[in-house]
């Protein structure tokens, strides 16, 4: 058995999978030098960085399996992989607790402009009246996705005593009474939550599912989290809304174009942005 790990992978990963078969740790490849590799392998490993395209697929002449250190499938072309017999196998699980304390870390500073605020008095300004925040109590959570780490922001905010409702088509509504979570449609999450918090897979049904007409129905005093994926809200849509005074803030860990460089959600001082950095602790990476 020959194992190609094309993305960076713990340690521990790594020697667990060297009890069973010869490993090889190759990162950083271009797609051409993959497509030329991934025939001698019976097995790959990614993360989210390589994309495992039909092209891959096509070349994996041995592969039998396709290993996802970590949750979103998006950078595998599942259908290709499936219609070769190849098996795509995920971690769920392994990120789950480090995405929902991400998702927090991100709702509390933008609810206290911790990151304005430490830039402001790093640059010698004191500067208390512009930074008035506002409590996570009594206020209203949407969560979009109520899934594993969906489920765990639920049960984090809850203890905050926030009034938490969810949107997901593929949830039963005694799942989420159980969690105390009240299940409505999109449309009325939209209107009700005072923070909304996305946690969907990245697939044809959610890309753009927050764009200019969601929006368009939110109260201005919102602030909207993405630690999901990137392209589940329309970026454009996003900053225009922000800076048109549509939406209070929002926090973003994923975009559209990883590594992200110059994206337009950089441009707006009411956008906190993170480098892709929910699943990354090291208990996560141990763990996924
Ligand atoms: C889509 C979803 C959740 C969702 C969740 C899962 C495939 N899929 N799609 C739209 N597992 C909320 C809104």
């Amino acid at each position: 058995m020959r194992v190609l790990i094309a993305d960076p992978v713990a340690e521990e990963g790594i020697e667990a999978l060297r009890a069973h078969a010869a490993v090889d740790v190759k990162t950083g490849m271009s797609r051409d030098e993959l497509v030329a590799a991934i025939g001698e392998y019976d097995a790959l490993v990614v993360r989210s960085e390589t994309k495992v395209t039909a092209e891959v697929i096509a070349a994996g002449k041995k592969l039998q399996v396709i290993g996802r250190a970590g949750v979103g499938v998006d950078n595998i072309d599942v259908e290709a992989a499936t219609a070769k017999g190849i098996v795509v196998v995920n971690a769920p699980g392994g990120n789950t607790t480090s995405a929902a304390e991400h998702t927090i870390a991100m709702m509390l500073a933008l609810a206290r402009h911790i990151p304005q605020a430490n830039a402001r008095l790093k640059g010698g300004e004191w500067r208390r009246s512009d930074f008035m925040g506002t409590e996570l109590r009594n206020k209203t959570l949407g969560i979009v996705g109520l899934g594993n780490v969906g489920s765990e922001v639920a049960r984090r905010c809850g203890a905050m005593e926030m009034r938490i409702i969810a949107y997901d088509p593929l949830v039963s509504a005694d799942y989420a009474r159980n969690m105390g979570v009240e299940l409505v449609s999109l449309e009325e999450l939209l209107q009700k939550a005072d923070f909304i918090t996305l946690h969907t897979p990245l697939t044809d049904k959610t890309r753009g599912l927050i764009g200019a007409r969601e929006l368009a129905r939110v109260k201005p005093t919102v602030r909207i989290i993405n630690c999901a994926r990137g392209g589940i809200i329309d970026e454009e849509a996003l900053f225009n809304a922000v800076e048109g005074g549509k939406v209070a803030g929002a926090a973003v860990d994923v975009f559209t174009q990883e590594p992200a460089k110059d994206n337009i959600l950089f441009g707006c001082d009411r956008i906190l942005v993170t480098p892709h950095l929910a699943a990354s602790t090291a208990e996560a990476q141990a763990g996924a």
